[in-house]
């Protein structure tokens, strides 16, 4: 049964998207703009590199170390698990989480390089479920257009293009795609109010346990 048993649990609201796609801002704009409404709410981000493992991403991402596909695939996995039990005990006691990529992006990037779309979601399997994905849609050739890439191994045209179609390719029915070549401010309305719905059914427990 699902009534009521999760009463006050937090929401978990995912965004994903390209390099360059505005991410990053609109989450910290919408955790400030949830916390302003009382919401008790964090702003995370993956990879999370202040750990260990992260680390070891952030080398591998600036190019001062390689390493097999595969290995730095298990690693960003692993740089989610070790947040799990964090997560999930943040979810419980009601906080909503608002996270900058997820396991969309583990799955991406890894599938775009040639690996094997089931061999990639695997290790994702079993990570707190998110109750609300934002894709913000942008294409390749235009977020490269806005420039500022950094010198990070993935922050190229031929790698993003590739990553897009893979995105597309991951839609469920948790995704709420939002077109990224909106103002700052209409995308944020858009997920202010989405946020705020997700927040309230999972704060009145109707949604499923996952
Ligand atoms: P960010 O800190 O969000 O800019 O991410 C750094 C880069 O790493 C960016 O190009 C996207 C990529 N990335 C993020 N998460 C994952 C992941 O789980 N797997 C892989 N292969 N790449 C990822
Ligand atoms: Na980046
Ligand atoms: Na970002």
């Amino acid at each position: 049964s699902s009534s009521g048993e999760n009463t006050g649990r937090g929401a978990l609201i995912v965004l994903e998207g390209l390099d360059r796609s505005g991410k990053s801002s609109q989450c910290a704009q919408l955790a400030s703009y949830l916390e302003s409404q009382g919401v008790a709410v964090e702003a995370w981000r993956f990879p999370d590199r202040t750990t260990a493992m992260g680390r070891m991403i952030s080398s591998y991402l600036s190019c001062q170390t390689d390493l097999d596909a595969a290995a730095i695939h298990l690693l960003f996995s692993a740089n989610r698990w070790e947040k799990c039990s964090l997560m999930e005990s943040k979810l419980k006691a009601g906080t909503t989480l608002v996270i900058d990529r997820y396991s969309y992006s583990g799955v991406a990037f890894s599938v775009a390089k040639g690996l094997d779309l089931d061999w990639c979601k695997g290790p994702e399997a079993g990570l707190p479920a998110p109750d609300l994905v934002f894709y913000l849609d942008i294409s390749a050739e235009v977020a490269a257009a806005r420039g500022g890439y950094g010198g990070e191994r993935y922050e190229k045209l031929e790698i993003q293009k590739k990553v897009e179609k893979v995105f597309k390719s991951l839609k469920d029915t948790t995704w709420q795609s939002v077109d990224a070549t909106q103002s700052i401010d209409s995308i944020q309305s858009v997920l202010r109010e989405e946020s705020v719905k997700a927040i309230n059914e999972c704060q009145s427990g109707k949604q499923l346990m996952q």
